[in-house]
C-alpha cells in the first residue's frame, strides 16, 4: 500500500464514521389513532420490518417515527402500507436525519 491509497483510506473511514452519527428516521403524521392500543398496533407492525431500528408513537402530536438501523434504508412505502392496513390515514411522511429519541424528545419539548 502506498502514501496515496493510504490516505484515502484514512478518508474513507473518517466519512464513514461521521454518516453513522446522524441517525435518520422517516416520521409519518397518522390520522385515526386515539388511544395507547392504536399507538402500540402501530409500534408492533412497524417494528417488525428489516430496517427499523426503534418506533416512537405520540398520539397527541398524531406523529409515527421509525429509526432505520445503521446503514439501512428503511421502505416508505412499506411503513405507509402497513399504517393503512391498521386502519389508520397517513397524512404526510418526511425523512429526517433524526433518531427515534430525538423525535420524542423534540415533542416533549413542546414544539
Ligand atoms: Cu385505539
Amino acid at each position: 500500500m502506498n502514501c496515496m491509497s493510504r490516505s484515502l483510506l484514512a478518508l474513507t473511514l473518517a466519512a464513514m464514521a461521521a454518516s453513522s452519527f446522524a441517525a435518520t428516521s422517516v416520521k409519518a403524521t397518522v390520522n385515526g389513532m386515539v388511544c395507547a392500543f392504536c399507538a402500540q398496533g402501530i409500534e408492533k407492525r412497524l417494528s417488525k420490518l428489516p430496517a427499523t431500528q426503534a418506533v416512537y408513537v405520540d398520539l397527541k402530536q398524531k406523529v409515527v417515527a421509525v429509526e432505520a438501523k445503521d446503514g439501512q434504508t428503511l421502505d416508505a412505502k412499506a411503513i405507509t402500507a402497513e399504517i393503512i392496513d391498521a386502519g389508520y390515514d397517513v397524512i404526510k411522511l418526511e425523512t429526517v436525519q433524526q433518531s427515534a429519541a430525538e423525535i420524542k424528545a423534540d415533542m416533549k419539548g413542546g414544539k
